[in-house]
């Protein structure tokens, strides 16, 4: 299996402008014909080769004339002197049997595409890269009473009926696009429809697809599409550009959602939504996945990559828009806590581990596996730090000059920086290090106070991870600090520019020693090396100004707490949570000034994944003793203030007070038995998805003995919705117990579940390998035997799945040897099986090598 290089980027030598594709959708073969009208680009090109996978083919003409071809290696292959032709491709397909959900599938009885990044070519041989921007014209006919629905891209031209009770729509898309933003839809849905007016006055029709029988859960997706597009005129300056926006929710889909143009295909679990059956965090999820792929529109699709190597050109600016979006109509805040934990648990784990990649990639095997956390997460991180750097007002003339120089064009993130630079004066030549280098880079802070000339210093000192073919150079890392006295008043402020590899900042007229709070709001994605005090951290709980760095403080004290009880293990001594961080977090819980969302963050502590991230090795057995040790103690030393809160809290029906109540009742689950009836009376009397999920979380984790009645009684109600059932499924992922594996085997069996559905095997088999630690990671193996069975039976139903779910196993460099050793022998399994995926075979050879 080959890989491919950016450095080995070429323009291509033929283009396409203009595409007809014709589908005929019938089961078990559906026709598709495609004319293209292809332009030669380089004079001196005489073979055109044309991208395709598994695909049966019917003909090919050239100008209405049968053509001599060649298929070498999935690719078709003309051999032509012609400056531009007609090109005629038939291609046969059978989307009943696509598993794999990439190209033209069936979902749940409708018919749905997903073409990025590759998938265009599963549906006819084409230029399937996205420097290749043709218009798309449609026509699909189908059953008309099976397939009401026939969608396309841009803007219907025609309907109509056929004989054998067939029907037909033709849609145009004025803007020329590349095929991963190509998309069809054919089934029966409920349509919620509604309008918006732009802010040039214009109506854009809108419309929300849902299964039939879910119309009352598509208002929110609707309400959350239209705060999309007035955020984007308000904060970006940037309109809708169609007279149509359509959204479909399917049930089988591969990623959260897809921005073809136009017509995004959304998982359901991302647009289905009422609050009986969906949680406040679903809700959020929803806005702001519905946001993401409404600002693709501009960053991604009006402007859209060169080559796949720069995917963080959209995905990092993509994200960065939608975090600002939610920070900008909800809390800021708890927003940005959310980002940093994403980065700093799974994208350190990531940069730590066999996949390390620069945001922007040099080498793939296999494009669906470089969607990572790295290019979409840290990829907005960066995009962020230029935010930072330049200011908002700079960042949006950077953004102007972009689309000025680029809309309809398939550019690099090189060009988005020029523009960036050009636009705002700052230079970023040693900002673009950022792009190309690989790793989490760490800075040791070390200070020094003289009492004397009333100077403090901080000294800051870079060191970056050597990853193979990577240079090390310093890199530009804006550091937001304050300086606190000891009376909590703030001294100083601001982004600190370090850009060497050691740097001193020298900070006047201070009159005695001052508490530093560093790295405020993770203004860059490194991590800190640097040993608090526990004094110091309770003094930043209390008074740093802003809310994340005292957020902050709370992690990094209860971290150090954990990591202090571990050290007593390894000495044989007794475990110690002692006063000040108790009363740190007692101070906190009720605590009247502070948003009780953000208290039930920093009452969120630290999971074990998120622990293991702060060192290079691992003695698991003692981390998982002293963590809970810690929580246990925590939860007994707060347990009036617990209560307290909880029963102020509990008739307040805002998703603020749903979250600090429910925060309580987790923590007070494993204080006593005294607490089931509550837990019980909870889950009995919601009236809402948040308050009885976590009931039922607090139940499985204070280990009560009604938890099974309470799981029975759930499933039999929820059992006909599967995206509650996936609620059921992760629960039942998480169970601490032994029995878990055996259980897990039993309900691969259950009625609701399916190898097939990427959101049941999800739920169930990827949360239990990635956030049930305790068994995932069992002595004896028997967790990574588990998922290695699991994916090989994926590896032939859905590659991407198996791919995704394959994460936990192969980072596992800080685990003891027995460990290791077992899982070396389960991934060896795997790269044995002949019939390994291009998907799996990158992942596991890179583990392995
Ligand atoms: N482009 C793939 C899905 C997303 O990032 O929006
Ligand atoms: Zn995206």
């Amino acid at each position: 299996l080959q890989a491919k290089y950016l450095k080995d980027y070429s323009a291509p030598d033929f283009t396409i402008d203009h595409i007809q594709l014709n589908f005929d959708l019938n089961e078990p073969y559906t026709y598709v014909t495609a004319i293209s009208q292809v332009v030669k680009k380089n004079k001196e090109a005489t073979r055109l080769e044309l991208d395709g996978n598994s695909l049966e083919l019917v003909s090919v003409k050239i100008n209405n004339n049968a053509v001599e071809h060649q298929i070498l290696n999935e690719k078709l292959i003309i051999q032509t002197i012609l400056d531009s032709f007609e090109l005629e491709i038939i291609t046969k397909l059978e989307p009943g049997k696509n598993t794999s959900l990439e190209g033209l599938y069936l979902s749940d009885g409708a018919y749905c595409t997903q073409c990025e990044a590759e998938g265009f070519r599963c549906i006819t041989y084409y230029l399937d890269r996205p420097d290749v921007l043709a218009k798309f014209d449609v026509r699909i006919e189908a059953d008309k009473e099976d397939f009401p629905f026939l969608l396309s891209n841009g803007n219907l031209l025609d309907k109509g009926e056929l004989n054998n009770g067939r029907h037909f729509a033709s849609w145009q898309d004025p803007y020329p696009k590349p095929s991963y933003l190509f998309a069809l839809v054919a089934g029966d849905f409920d349509q919620l429809k509604d309008s918006f007016t732009t802010r040039s006055a214009r109506e854009v029709e809108l419309q929300v697809f849902v299964d039939k029988g879910n119309l009352n859960k598509a208002n929110h997706a609707m309400a959350s599409l239209k705060k999309s597009m007035e955020w984007d005129e308000t904060r970006f300056n940037l309109e809708y550009d169609l007279d149509i926006y359509m959204i479909v929710a399917v049930d089988f889909f591969n990623m959260g959602a897809m921005e073809n143009k136009g017509l995004n295909v959304f998982n359901t679990k991302y647009v289905l939504a009422d609050t009986e059956s969906a949680t406040d965090q679903d809700f959020h999820g929803i806005e702001s996945v519905i946001g993401h792929e409404y600002f693709h529109n501009w960053t991604g699709n009006r402007v859209t990559c060169r080559d796949w190597f720069q995917l963080s050109l959209k995905e990092g600016l993509t994200v960065f828009r939608d975090q600002e979006f939610s920070s900008d109509v909800g809390s800021r805040a708890v927003n940005r806590i959310h980002a940093i934990k994403v980065v700093r648990n799974q994208q350190f784990a990531e940069d730590a581990g066999p996949m390390a990649h620069p945001i922007r990639p040099e080498s793939v095997i296999e494009m669906n596996n470089f969607y990572t956390v790295t290019v979409y997460d840290k990829g907005a991180e960066v995009i962020r730090m230029m935010h930072t750097l330049l200011g908002e007002t700079k960042f949006q003339k950077g953004m102007e000059l972009y689309f000025k120089r680029h809309d309809g064009q398939a550019v690099t993130c090189d060009d988005f920086v020029s523009a960036m630079e050009t636009a705002s004066g700052v230079d970023l030549r040693q900002f673009r290090l950022w792009y190309s280098q690989a790793g989490t880079p760490i800075v040791t802070v070390s200070e020094e106070y003289n009492e004397q000339t009333r100077v403090y210093k901080l000294v800051l000192s870079q060191n970056r991870p050597t990853v193979a073919g990577n240079n090390t150079e310093a890199m530009h890392i804006p550091f937001d600090i304050e300086l606190i006295d000891s009376k909590g008043n703030s001294l100083f402020s601001d982004v600190l520019s370090f850009t060497e590899q050691q740097q001193i900042f020298t900070f006047e007229g201070i009159d005695s020693q001052p508490t530093a709070s560093l790295l405020q709001n993770f203004s860059a994605p490194v991590k800190i090396d640097y040993e608090y005090t526990a004094d110091h951290l309770a003094h930043l709980m209390r008074y740093a100004t802003n809310e994340v760095a005292r957020w902050e403080a709370s992690v990094s004290l209860f971290s150090k707490t954990v990591w202090g009880c571990v050290a007593a293990l390894e000495n044989g001594q007794a475990m110690q949570v002692g006063s000040l961080v108790q009363d740190a977090f007692r101070g906190l819980i009720l605590d009247p000034m502070l948003d009780p969302a953000l208290i039930a963050e920093v009452m969120n502590l630290p999971s074990v994944s998120e622990l293991i991230e702060q060192v290079s090795t691992v003695d698991l057995d003692k981390l998982l003793l002293a963590r809970q040790f810690t929580v246990d103690e925590l939860g007994v030393a707060c347990e009036d203030e617990l209560n307290a809160r909880y029963h102020d809290l509990k008739d307040q029906d805002t998703v603020q007070a749903r979250a600090l109540k429910n925060a309580c009742l987790y923590w007070l689950s494993r204080v006593g038995e005294q607490y089931e009836a509550l837990i019980e009376f909870q889950f009995m009397h919601a009236d809402n998805m948040t308050d009885s999920l976590a009931a039922l979380k607090a139940a499985s984790n204070g280990e009560v003995r009604c938890y099974e009645v309470l799981m029975a009684r759930f499933e039999e109600k929820w059992n006909k919705t599967p995206l509650v059932m996936d609620k059921w499924f992760m629960l039942q992922a998480v169970d601490k117990s032994e029995k878990v594996i055996d259980s897990l085997k039993a309900l691969t069996e259950h009625a609701a579940f399916s190898y097939q559905n990427p959101n049941r095997v999800r739920s169930l088999l990827g949360t239990f390998a990635a956030a049930n630690i305790e068994q995932f990671h069992r002595a004896d193996g028997r967790g990574y035997e588990f998922i290695t069975e699991t994916l090989k039976l994926l590896n032939g139903v859905n590659p991407q799945v198996a791919a995704r779910i394959i994460t936990p196993l192969i980072q596992f460099s800080k685990f003891d040897e027995l460990r290791q050793a077992k899982i070396k022998h389960c991934l060896q399994g795997l790269l044995d099986l002949p019939n390994l995926s291009k998907d799996l075979y990158e992942k596991v050879s890179r583990a392995l090598s």
